[in-house]
């Protein structure tokens, strides 16, 4: 059936946005949207950073408790790498560089990055 000018299509530049082929049915459809993309935020070893101050990071910066941040700790200790989160870009890019500035403003170097979750 054509597009006729109705009046509750008035003002709208008559689309028939609710999908149902101007049968006047409601049917309504929702706007796309889009789940963001999400990002680990991973921590490495080395050998000199002390692991208090790793668990004060993970704590202050990842809100860990004392006990999950030593497990994280410990982790990335053992294995060279660990998850410290998984967050949209933007949180985790900030995280990162949040936990780069402290660790050099200590003179630790300690080291983090972020990458894209499967
Ligand atoms: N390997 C460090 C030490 O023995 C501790 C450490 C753990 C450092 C995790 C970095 O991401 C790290 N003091």
């Amino acid at each position: 059936m054509s597009m006729r000018i109705i009046p509750r299509m008035a003002g709208r530049q008559n689309h028939d946005d609710d999908r149902d082929g101007d049968t006047g049915l409601a049917v309504k459809t929702r706007a796309k949207t889009k789940k963001p993309s999400m990002y680990k935020v991973l921590m490495l070893n080395d050998d000199y950073t002390p692991m208090e101050f790793v668990i004060h990071v993970l704590e202050s910066i990842f809100d860990k408790s004392y006990e999950d941040a030593t497990t994280i700790m410990l982790h990335v200790h053992q294995k060279g790498v660990g998850v410290c989160g998984v967050y949209t870009y933007e949180i985790a890019e900030t995280k990162a560089m949040l936990v780069m500035d402290l660790a050099r403003r200590n003179q630790h170097p300690l080291q983090c990055t972020i990458e894209k979750d499967a």
